[in-house]
């Protein structure tokens, strides 16, 4: 499942937070992911389920997480990691630290039990929690319109007496900006934020399904006229933000990495099937005893 497309929102969200601040992915925060800290390498080793990988074949190919650095794994059903990361926020303010959590989720989980109650509790207890609505018109094959009443997820949190932004999830820096505040306000006990992006995904809902899922193709081509990733490469370049030959240097070095990544991950050993370590990490016990807590 890519985010091609939703980059701006899952990339600045999560520069807005400190190392040993948390996220919560949903199913296509990849820029997430390693915006925190996973390499590509990392990551890569899971998606293919080798062995060496940190879940050693364990995670799915959407689902990664290393708590080391602050990234929460995932979970299958939609919007269920709401109600964990208000878990989460409830623990970290309970022992009194300062740290922040921000949960990421669809316009589609925006209207599951899970994420109502999320927003409720969070808001009664002001929980150090940010939540970002990356709002991309689609559930599956499903418009916005054919799941909601209204047309602004971020209008959901006034009834839970919650704050709700709604941003240009195509503009970087709008982002950063919103969720910055959002951030500072949670760690200084100001209680959550629900910020709405609005943006669009650039593939099919996941690379097994029929690209051609129904979303009409004019408004395909719209949104890819409105591409993050070059909306920002021409505002750093025409407001002299960067040197040309700066970015192209970054830009190398981000190609370096990647393919470094896929040729380690790619020619990695493949998991032999193990019947007994099917039953492993099953109870809490077991990941214990590994740990030695
Ligand atoms: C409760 C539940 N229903 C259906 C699915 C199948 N499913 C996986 S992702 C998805 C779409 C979710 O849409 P949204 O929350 O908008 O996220 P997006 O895929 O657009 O990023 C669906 C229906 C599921 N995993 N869980
Ligand atoms: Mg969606």
């Amino acid at each position: 499942m890519t985010g091609i497309g939703q980059e701006a929102v899952t990339v600045g969200a999560t520069f807005c937070l400190a190392e040993d601040d948390f996220i919560y992915p949903a199913l296509r925060e990849l820029g997430a992911v390693l915006t925190k800290g996973m390499s590509v390498k990392q990551h890569l080793l899971d998606t293919l389920k080798k062995p060496e990988s940190m879940s050693g074949g364990r995670f799915s190919a959407h689902h990664s997480g290393d708590i080391s650095k602050g990234i929460i794994l995932g979970t299958y059903i939609v919007g269920s990691h709401l109600p964990i990361a208000v878990g989460v926020a409830f623990s970290l303010q309970y022992r009194g630290t300062d740290k922040v959590v921000l949960a990421f989720f669809g316009d589609g989980a925006s209207s599951t039990g899970s994420f109502h109650s999320a927003m409720n509790y969070s808001s009664t207890m002001n929980l150090p929690l940010v939540l970002i609505c990356i709002n991309n018109a689609y559930a599956l094959s499903t418009p916005l319109r054919f799941q909601m009443k209204i047309p602004d997820v971020y209008k959901r949190a006034e009834g839970y007496g919650m704050e709700g932004v709604c941003v240009d999830g195509q503009d970087v820096c709008e982002v950063v900006d919103v969720v910055d505040r959002a951030v500072k306000k949670a760690r200084a006990g100001g209680g959550p934020t629900l910020v709405e992006c609005k943006t669009y995904r650039f593939r099919g809902h996941s690379e097994s399904h029929d690209f051609d899922d129904g979303r009409p193709p004019e408004e395909l081509k719209s949104w890819r006229a409105k591409d993050p990733l070059v909306i920002y490469r021409q505002f750093l370049v025409s407001n002299d933000q960067i040197k040309k030959e700066t970015l192209q240097r970054i830009e190398k070095e981000v190609e370096r990495e990647v393919s470094d990544g896929v040729e380690y991950a790619f020619s990695a050993p493949d998991l032999t099937p193990d019947k007994e370590a099917i039953y492993k990490y099953l109870s809490a016990e077991d990941a214990e005893q590994e740990r030695n807590i």
